[in-house]
């Protein structure tokens, strides 16, 4: 893979994560105001510098309402990567979410996608160091079974999103990698 290359990731998270404000940020460069998200959106993303410098990346972004949770997994038959989001200021839901987490990587057990877990609104005050969400969801438990890392952003500025959809990148080429001579999907 390298540039000109095409992949698609599945985006998650409980909802008002910033899972949309992410994806208008990636797609149109700026802010935008998202509406709650019924459904699902799906824009297609240039990357624009460095290693994904002219890779396209097909974004899904689905509900996180509760109701919606259970249909994550039936986007899953074409994802070459996972990113979950989780606002690292609602300290109330943290918990929610490292649940919600675990059942859905753990629901694709046959793929073990690679996971980014995004810790949005790093903006906020309030919100929770980068070390103290790997540890709150138990992402350590979950490297031990597939390829997961955690990158801090907001989506507001846009702060840490290039960085994360590069090592979103990284880590979906070097899940392709491993997977040649397996059984193919
Ligand atoms: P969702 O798609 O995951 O459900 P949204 O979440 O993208 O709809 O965002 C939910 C709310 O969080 C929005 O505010 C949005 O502006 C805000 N938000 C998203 N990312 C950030 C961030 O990085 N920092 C801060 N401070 N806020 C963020 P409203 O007010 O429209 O509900
Ligand atoms: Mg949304």
């Amino acid at each position: 893979m390298g540039g000109g290359a095409s992949v698609q990731v599945l985006m998650v998270g409980l909802d008002t994560s910033g899972k949309t404000t992410i994806l208008y940020r990636l797609k149109f460069g700026q802010y935008m105001n998202a509406i709650p998200t019924v459904g699902f959106n799906c824009e297609k993303v240039e990357g624009k510098y460095g290693k994904v410098k002219g890779v396209t990346f097909t974004i899904w972004d689905v509900g996180g309402k509760d109701n919606m949770r259970p249909l994550w997994k039936s986007y899953l038959r074409s994802a070459d990567g996972i990113i979950f989001v989780v606002d690292s200021s609602d300290k109330e839901r943290i918990e929610e979410a490292r649940i919600e987490l675990i059942k859905f990587v753990k629901s694709q057990n046959t793929n073990s996608l690679p996971c980014l877990v995004i810790a949005n609104k790093q903006d906020l005050p309030e919100a929770l160091d980068p070390s103290e969400i790997e540890t709150m969801l138990s992402l350590s438990d979950i490297s031990r079974s597939q390829l997961c890392e955690l990158a801090p952003a907001c989506a507001v500025t846009g702060e840490g999103l290039p960085e994360a959809m590069d090592t979103m990148y990284e880590m979906i080429k070097k899940w392709k990698k491993g997977k040649s001579g397996k059984i193919a999907r």
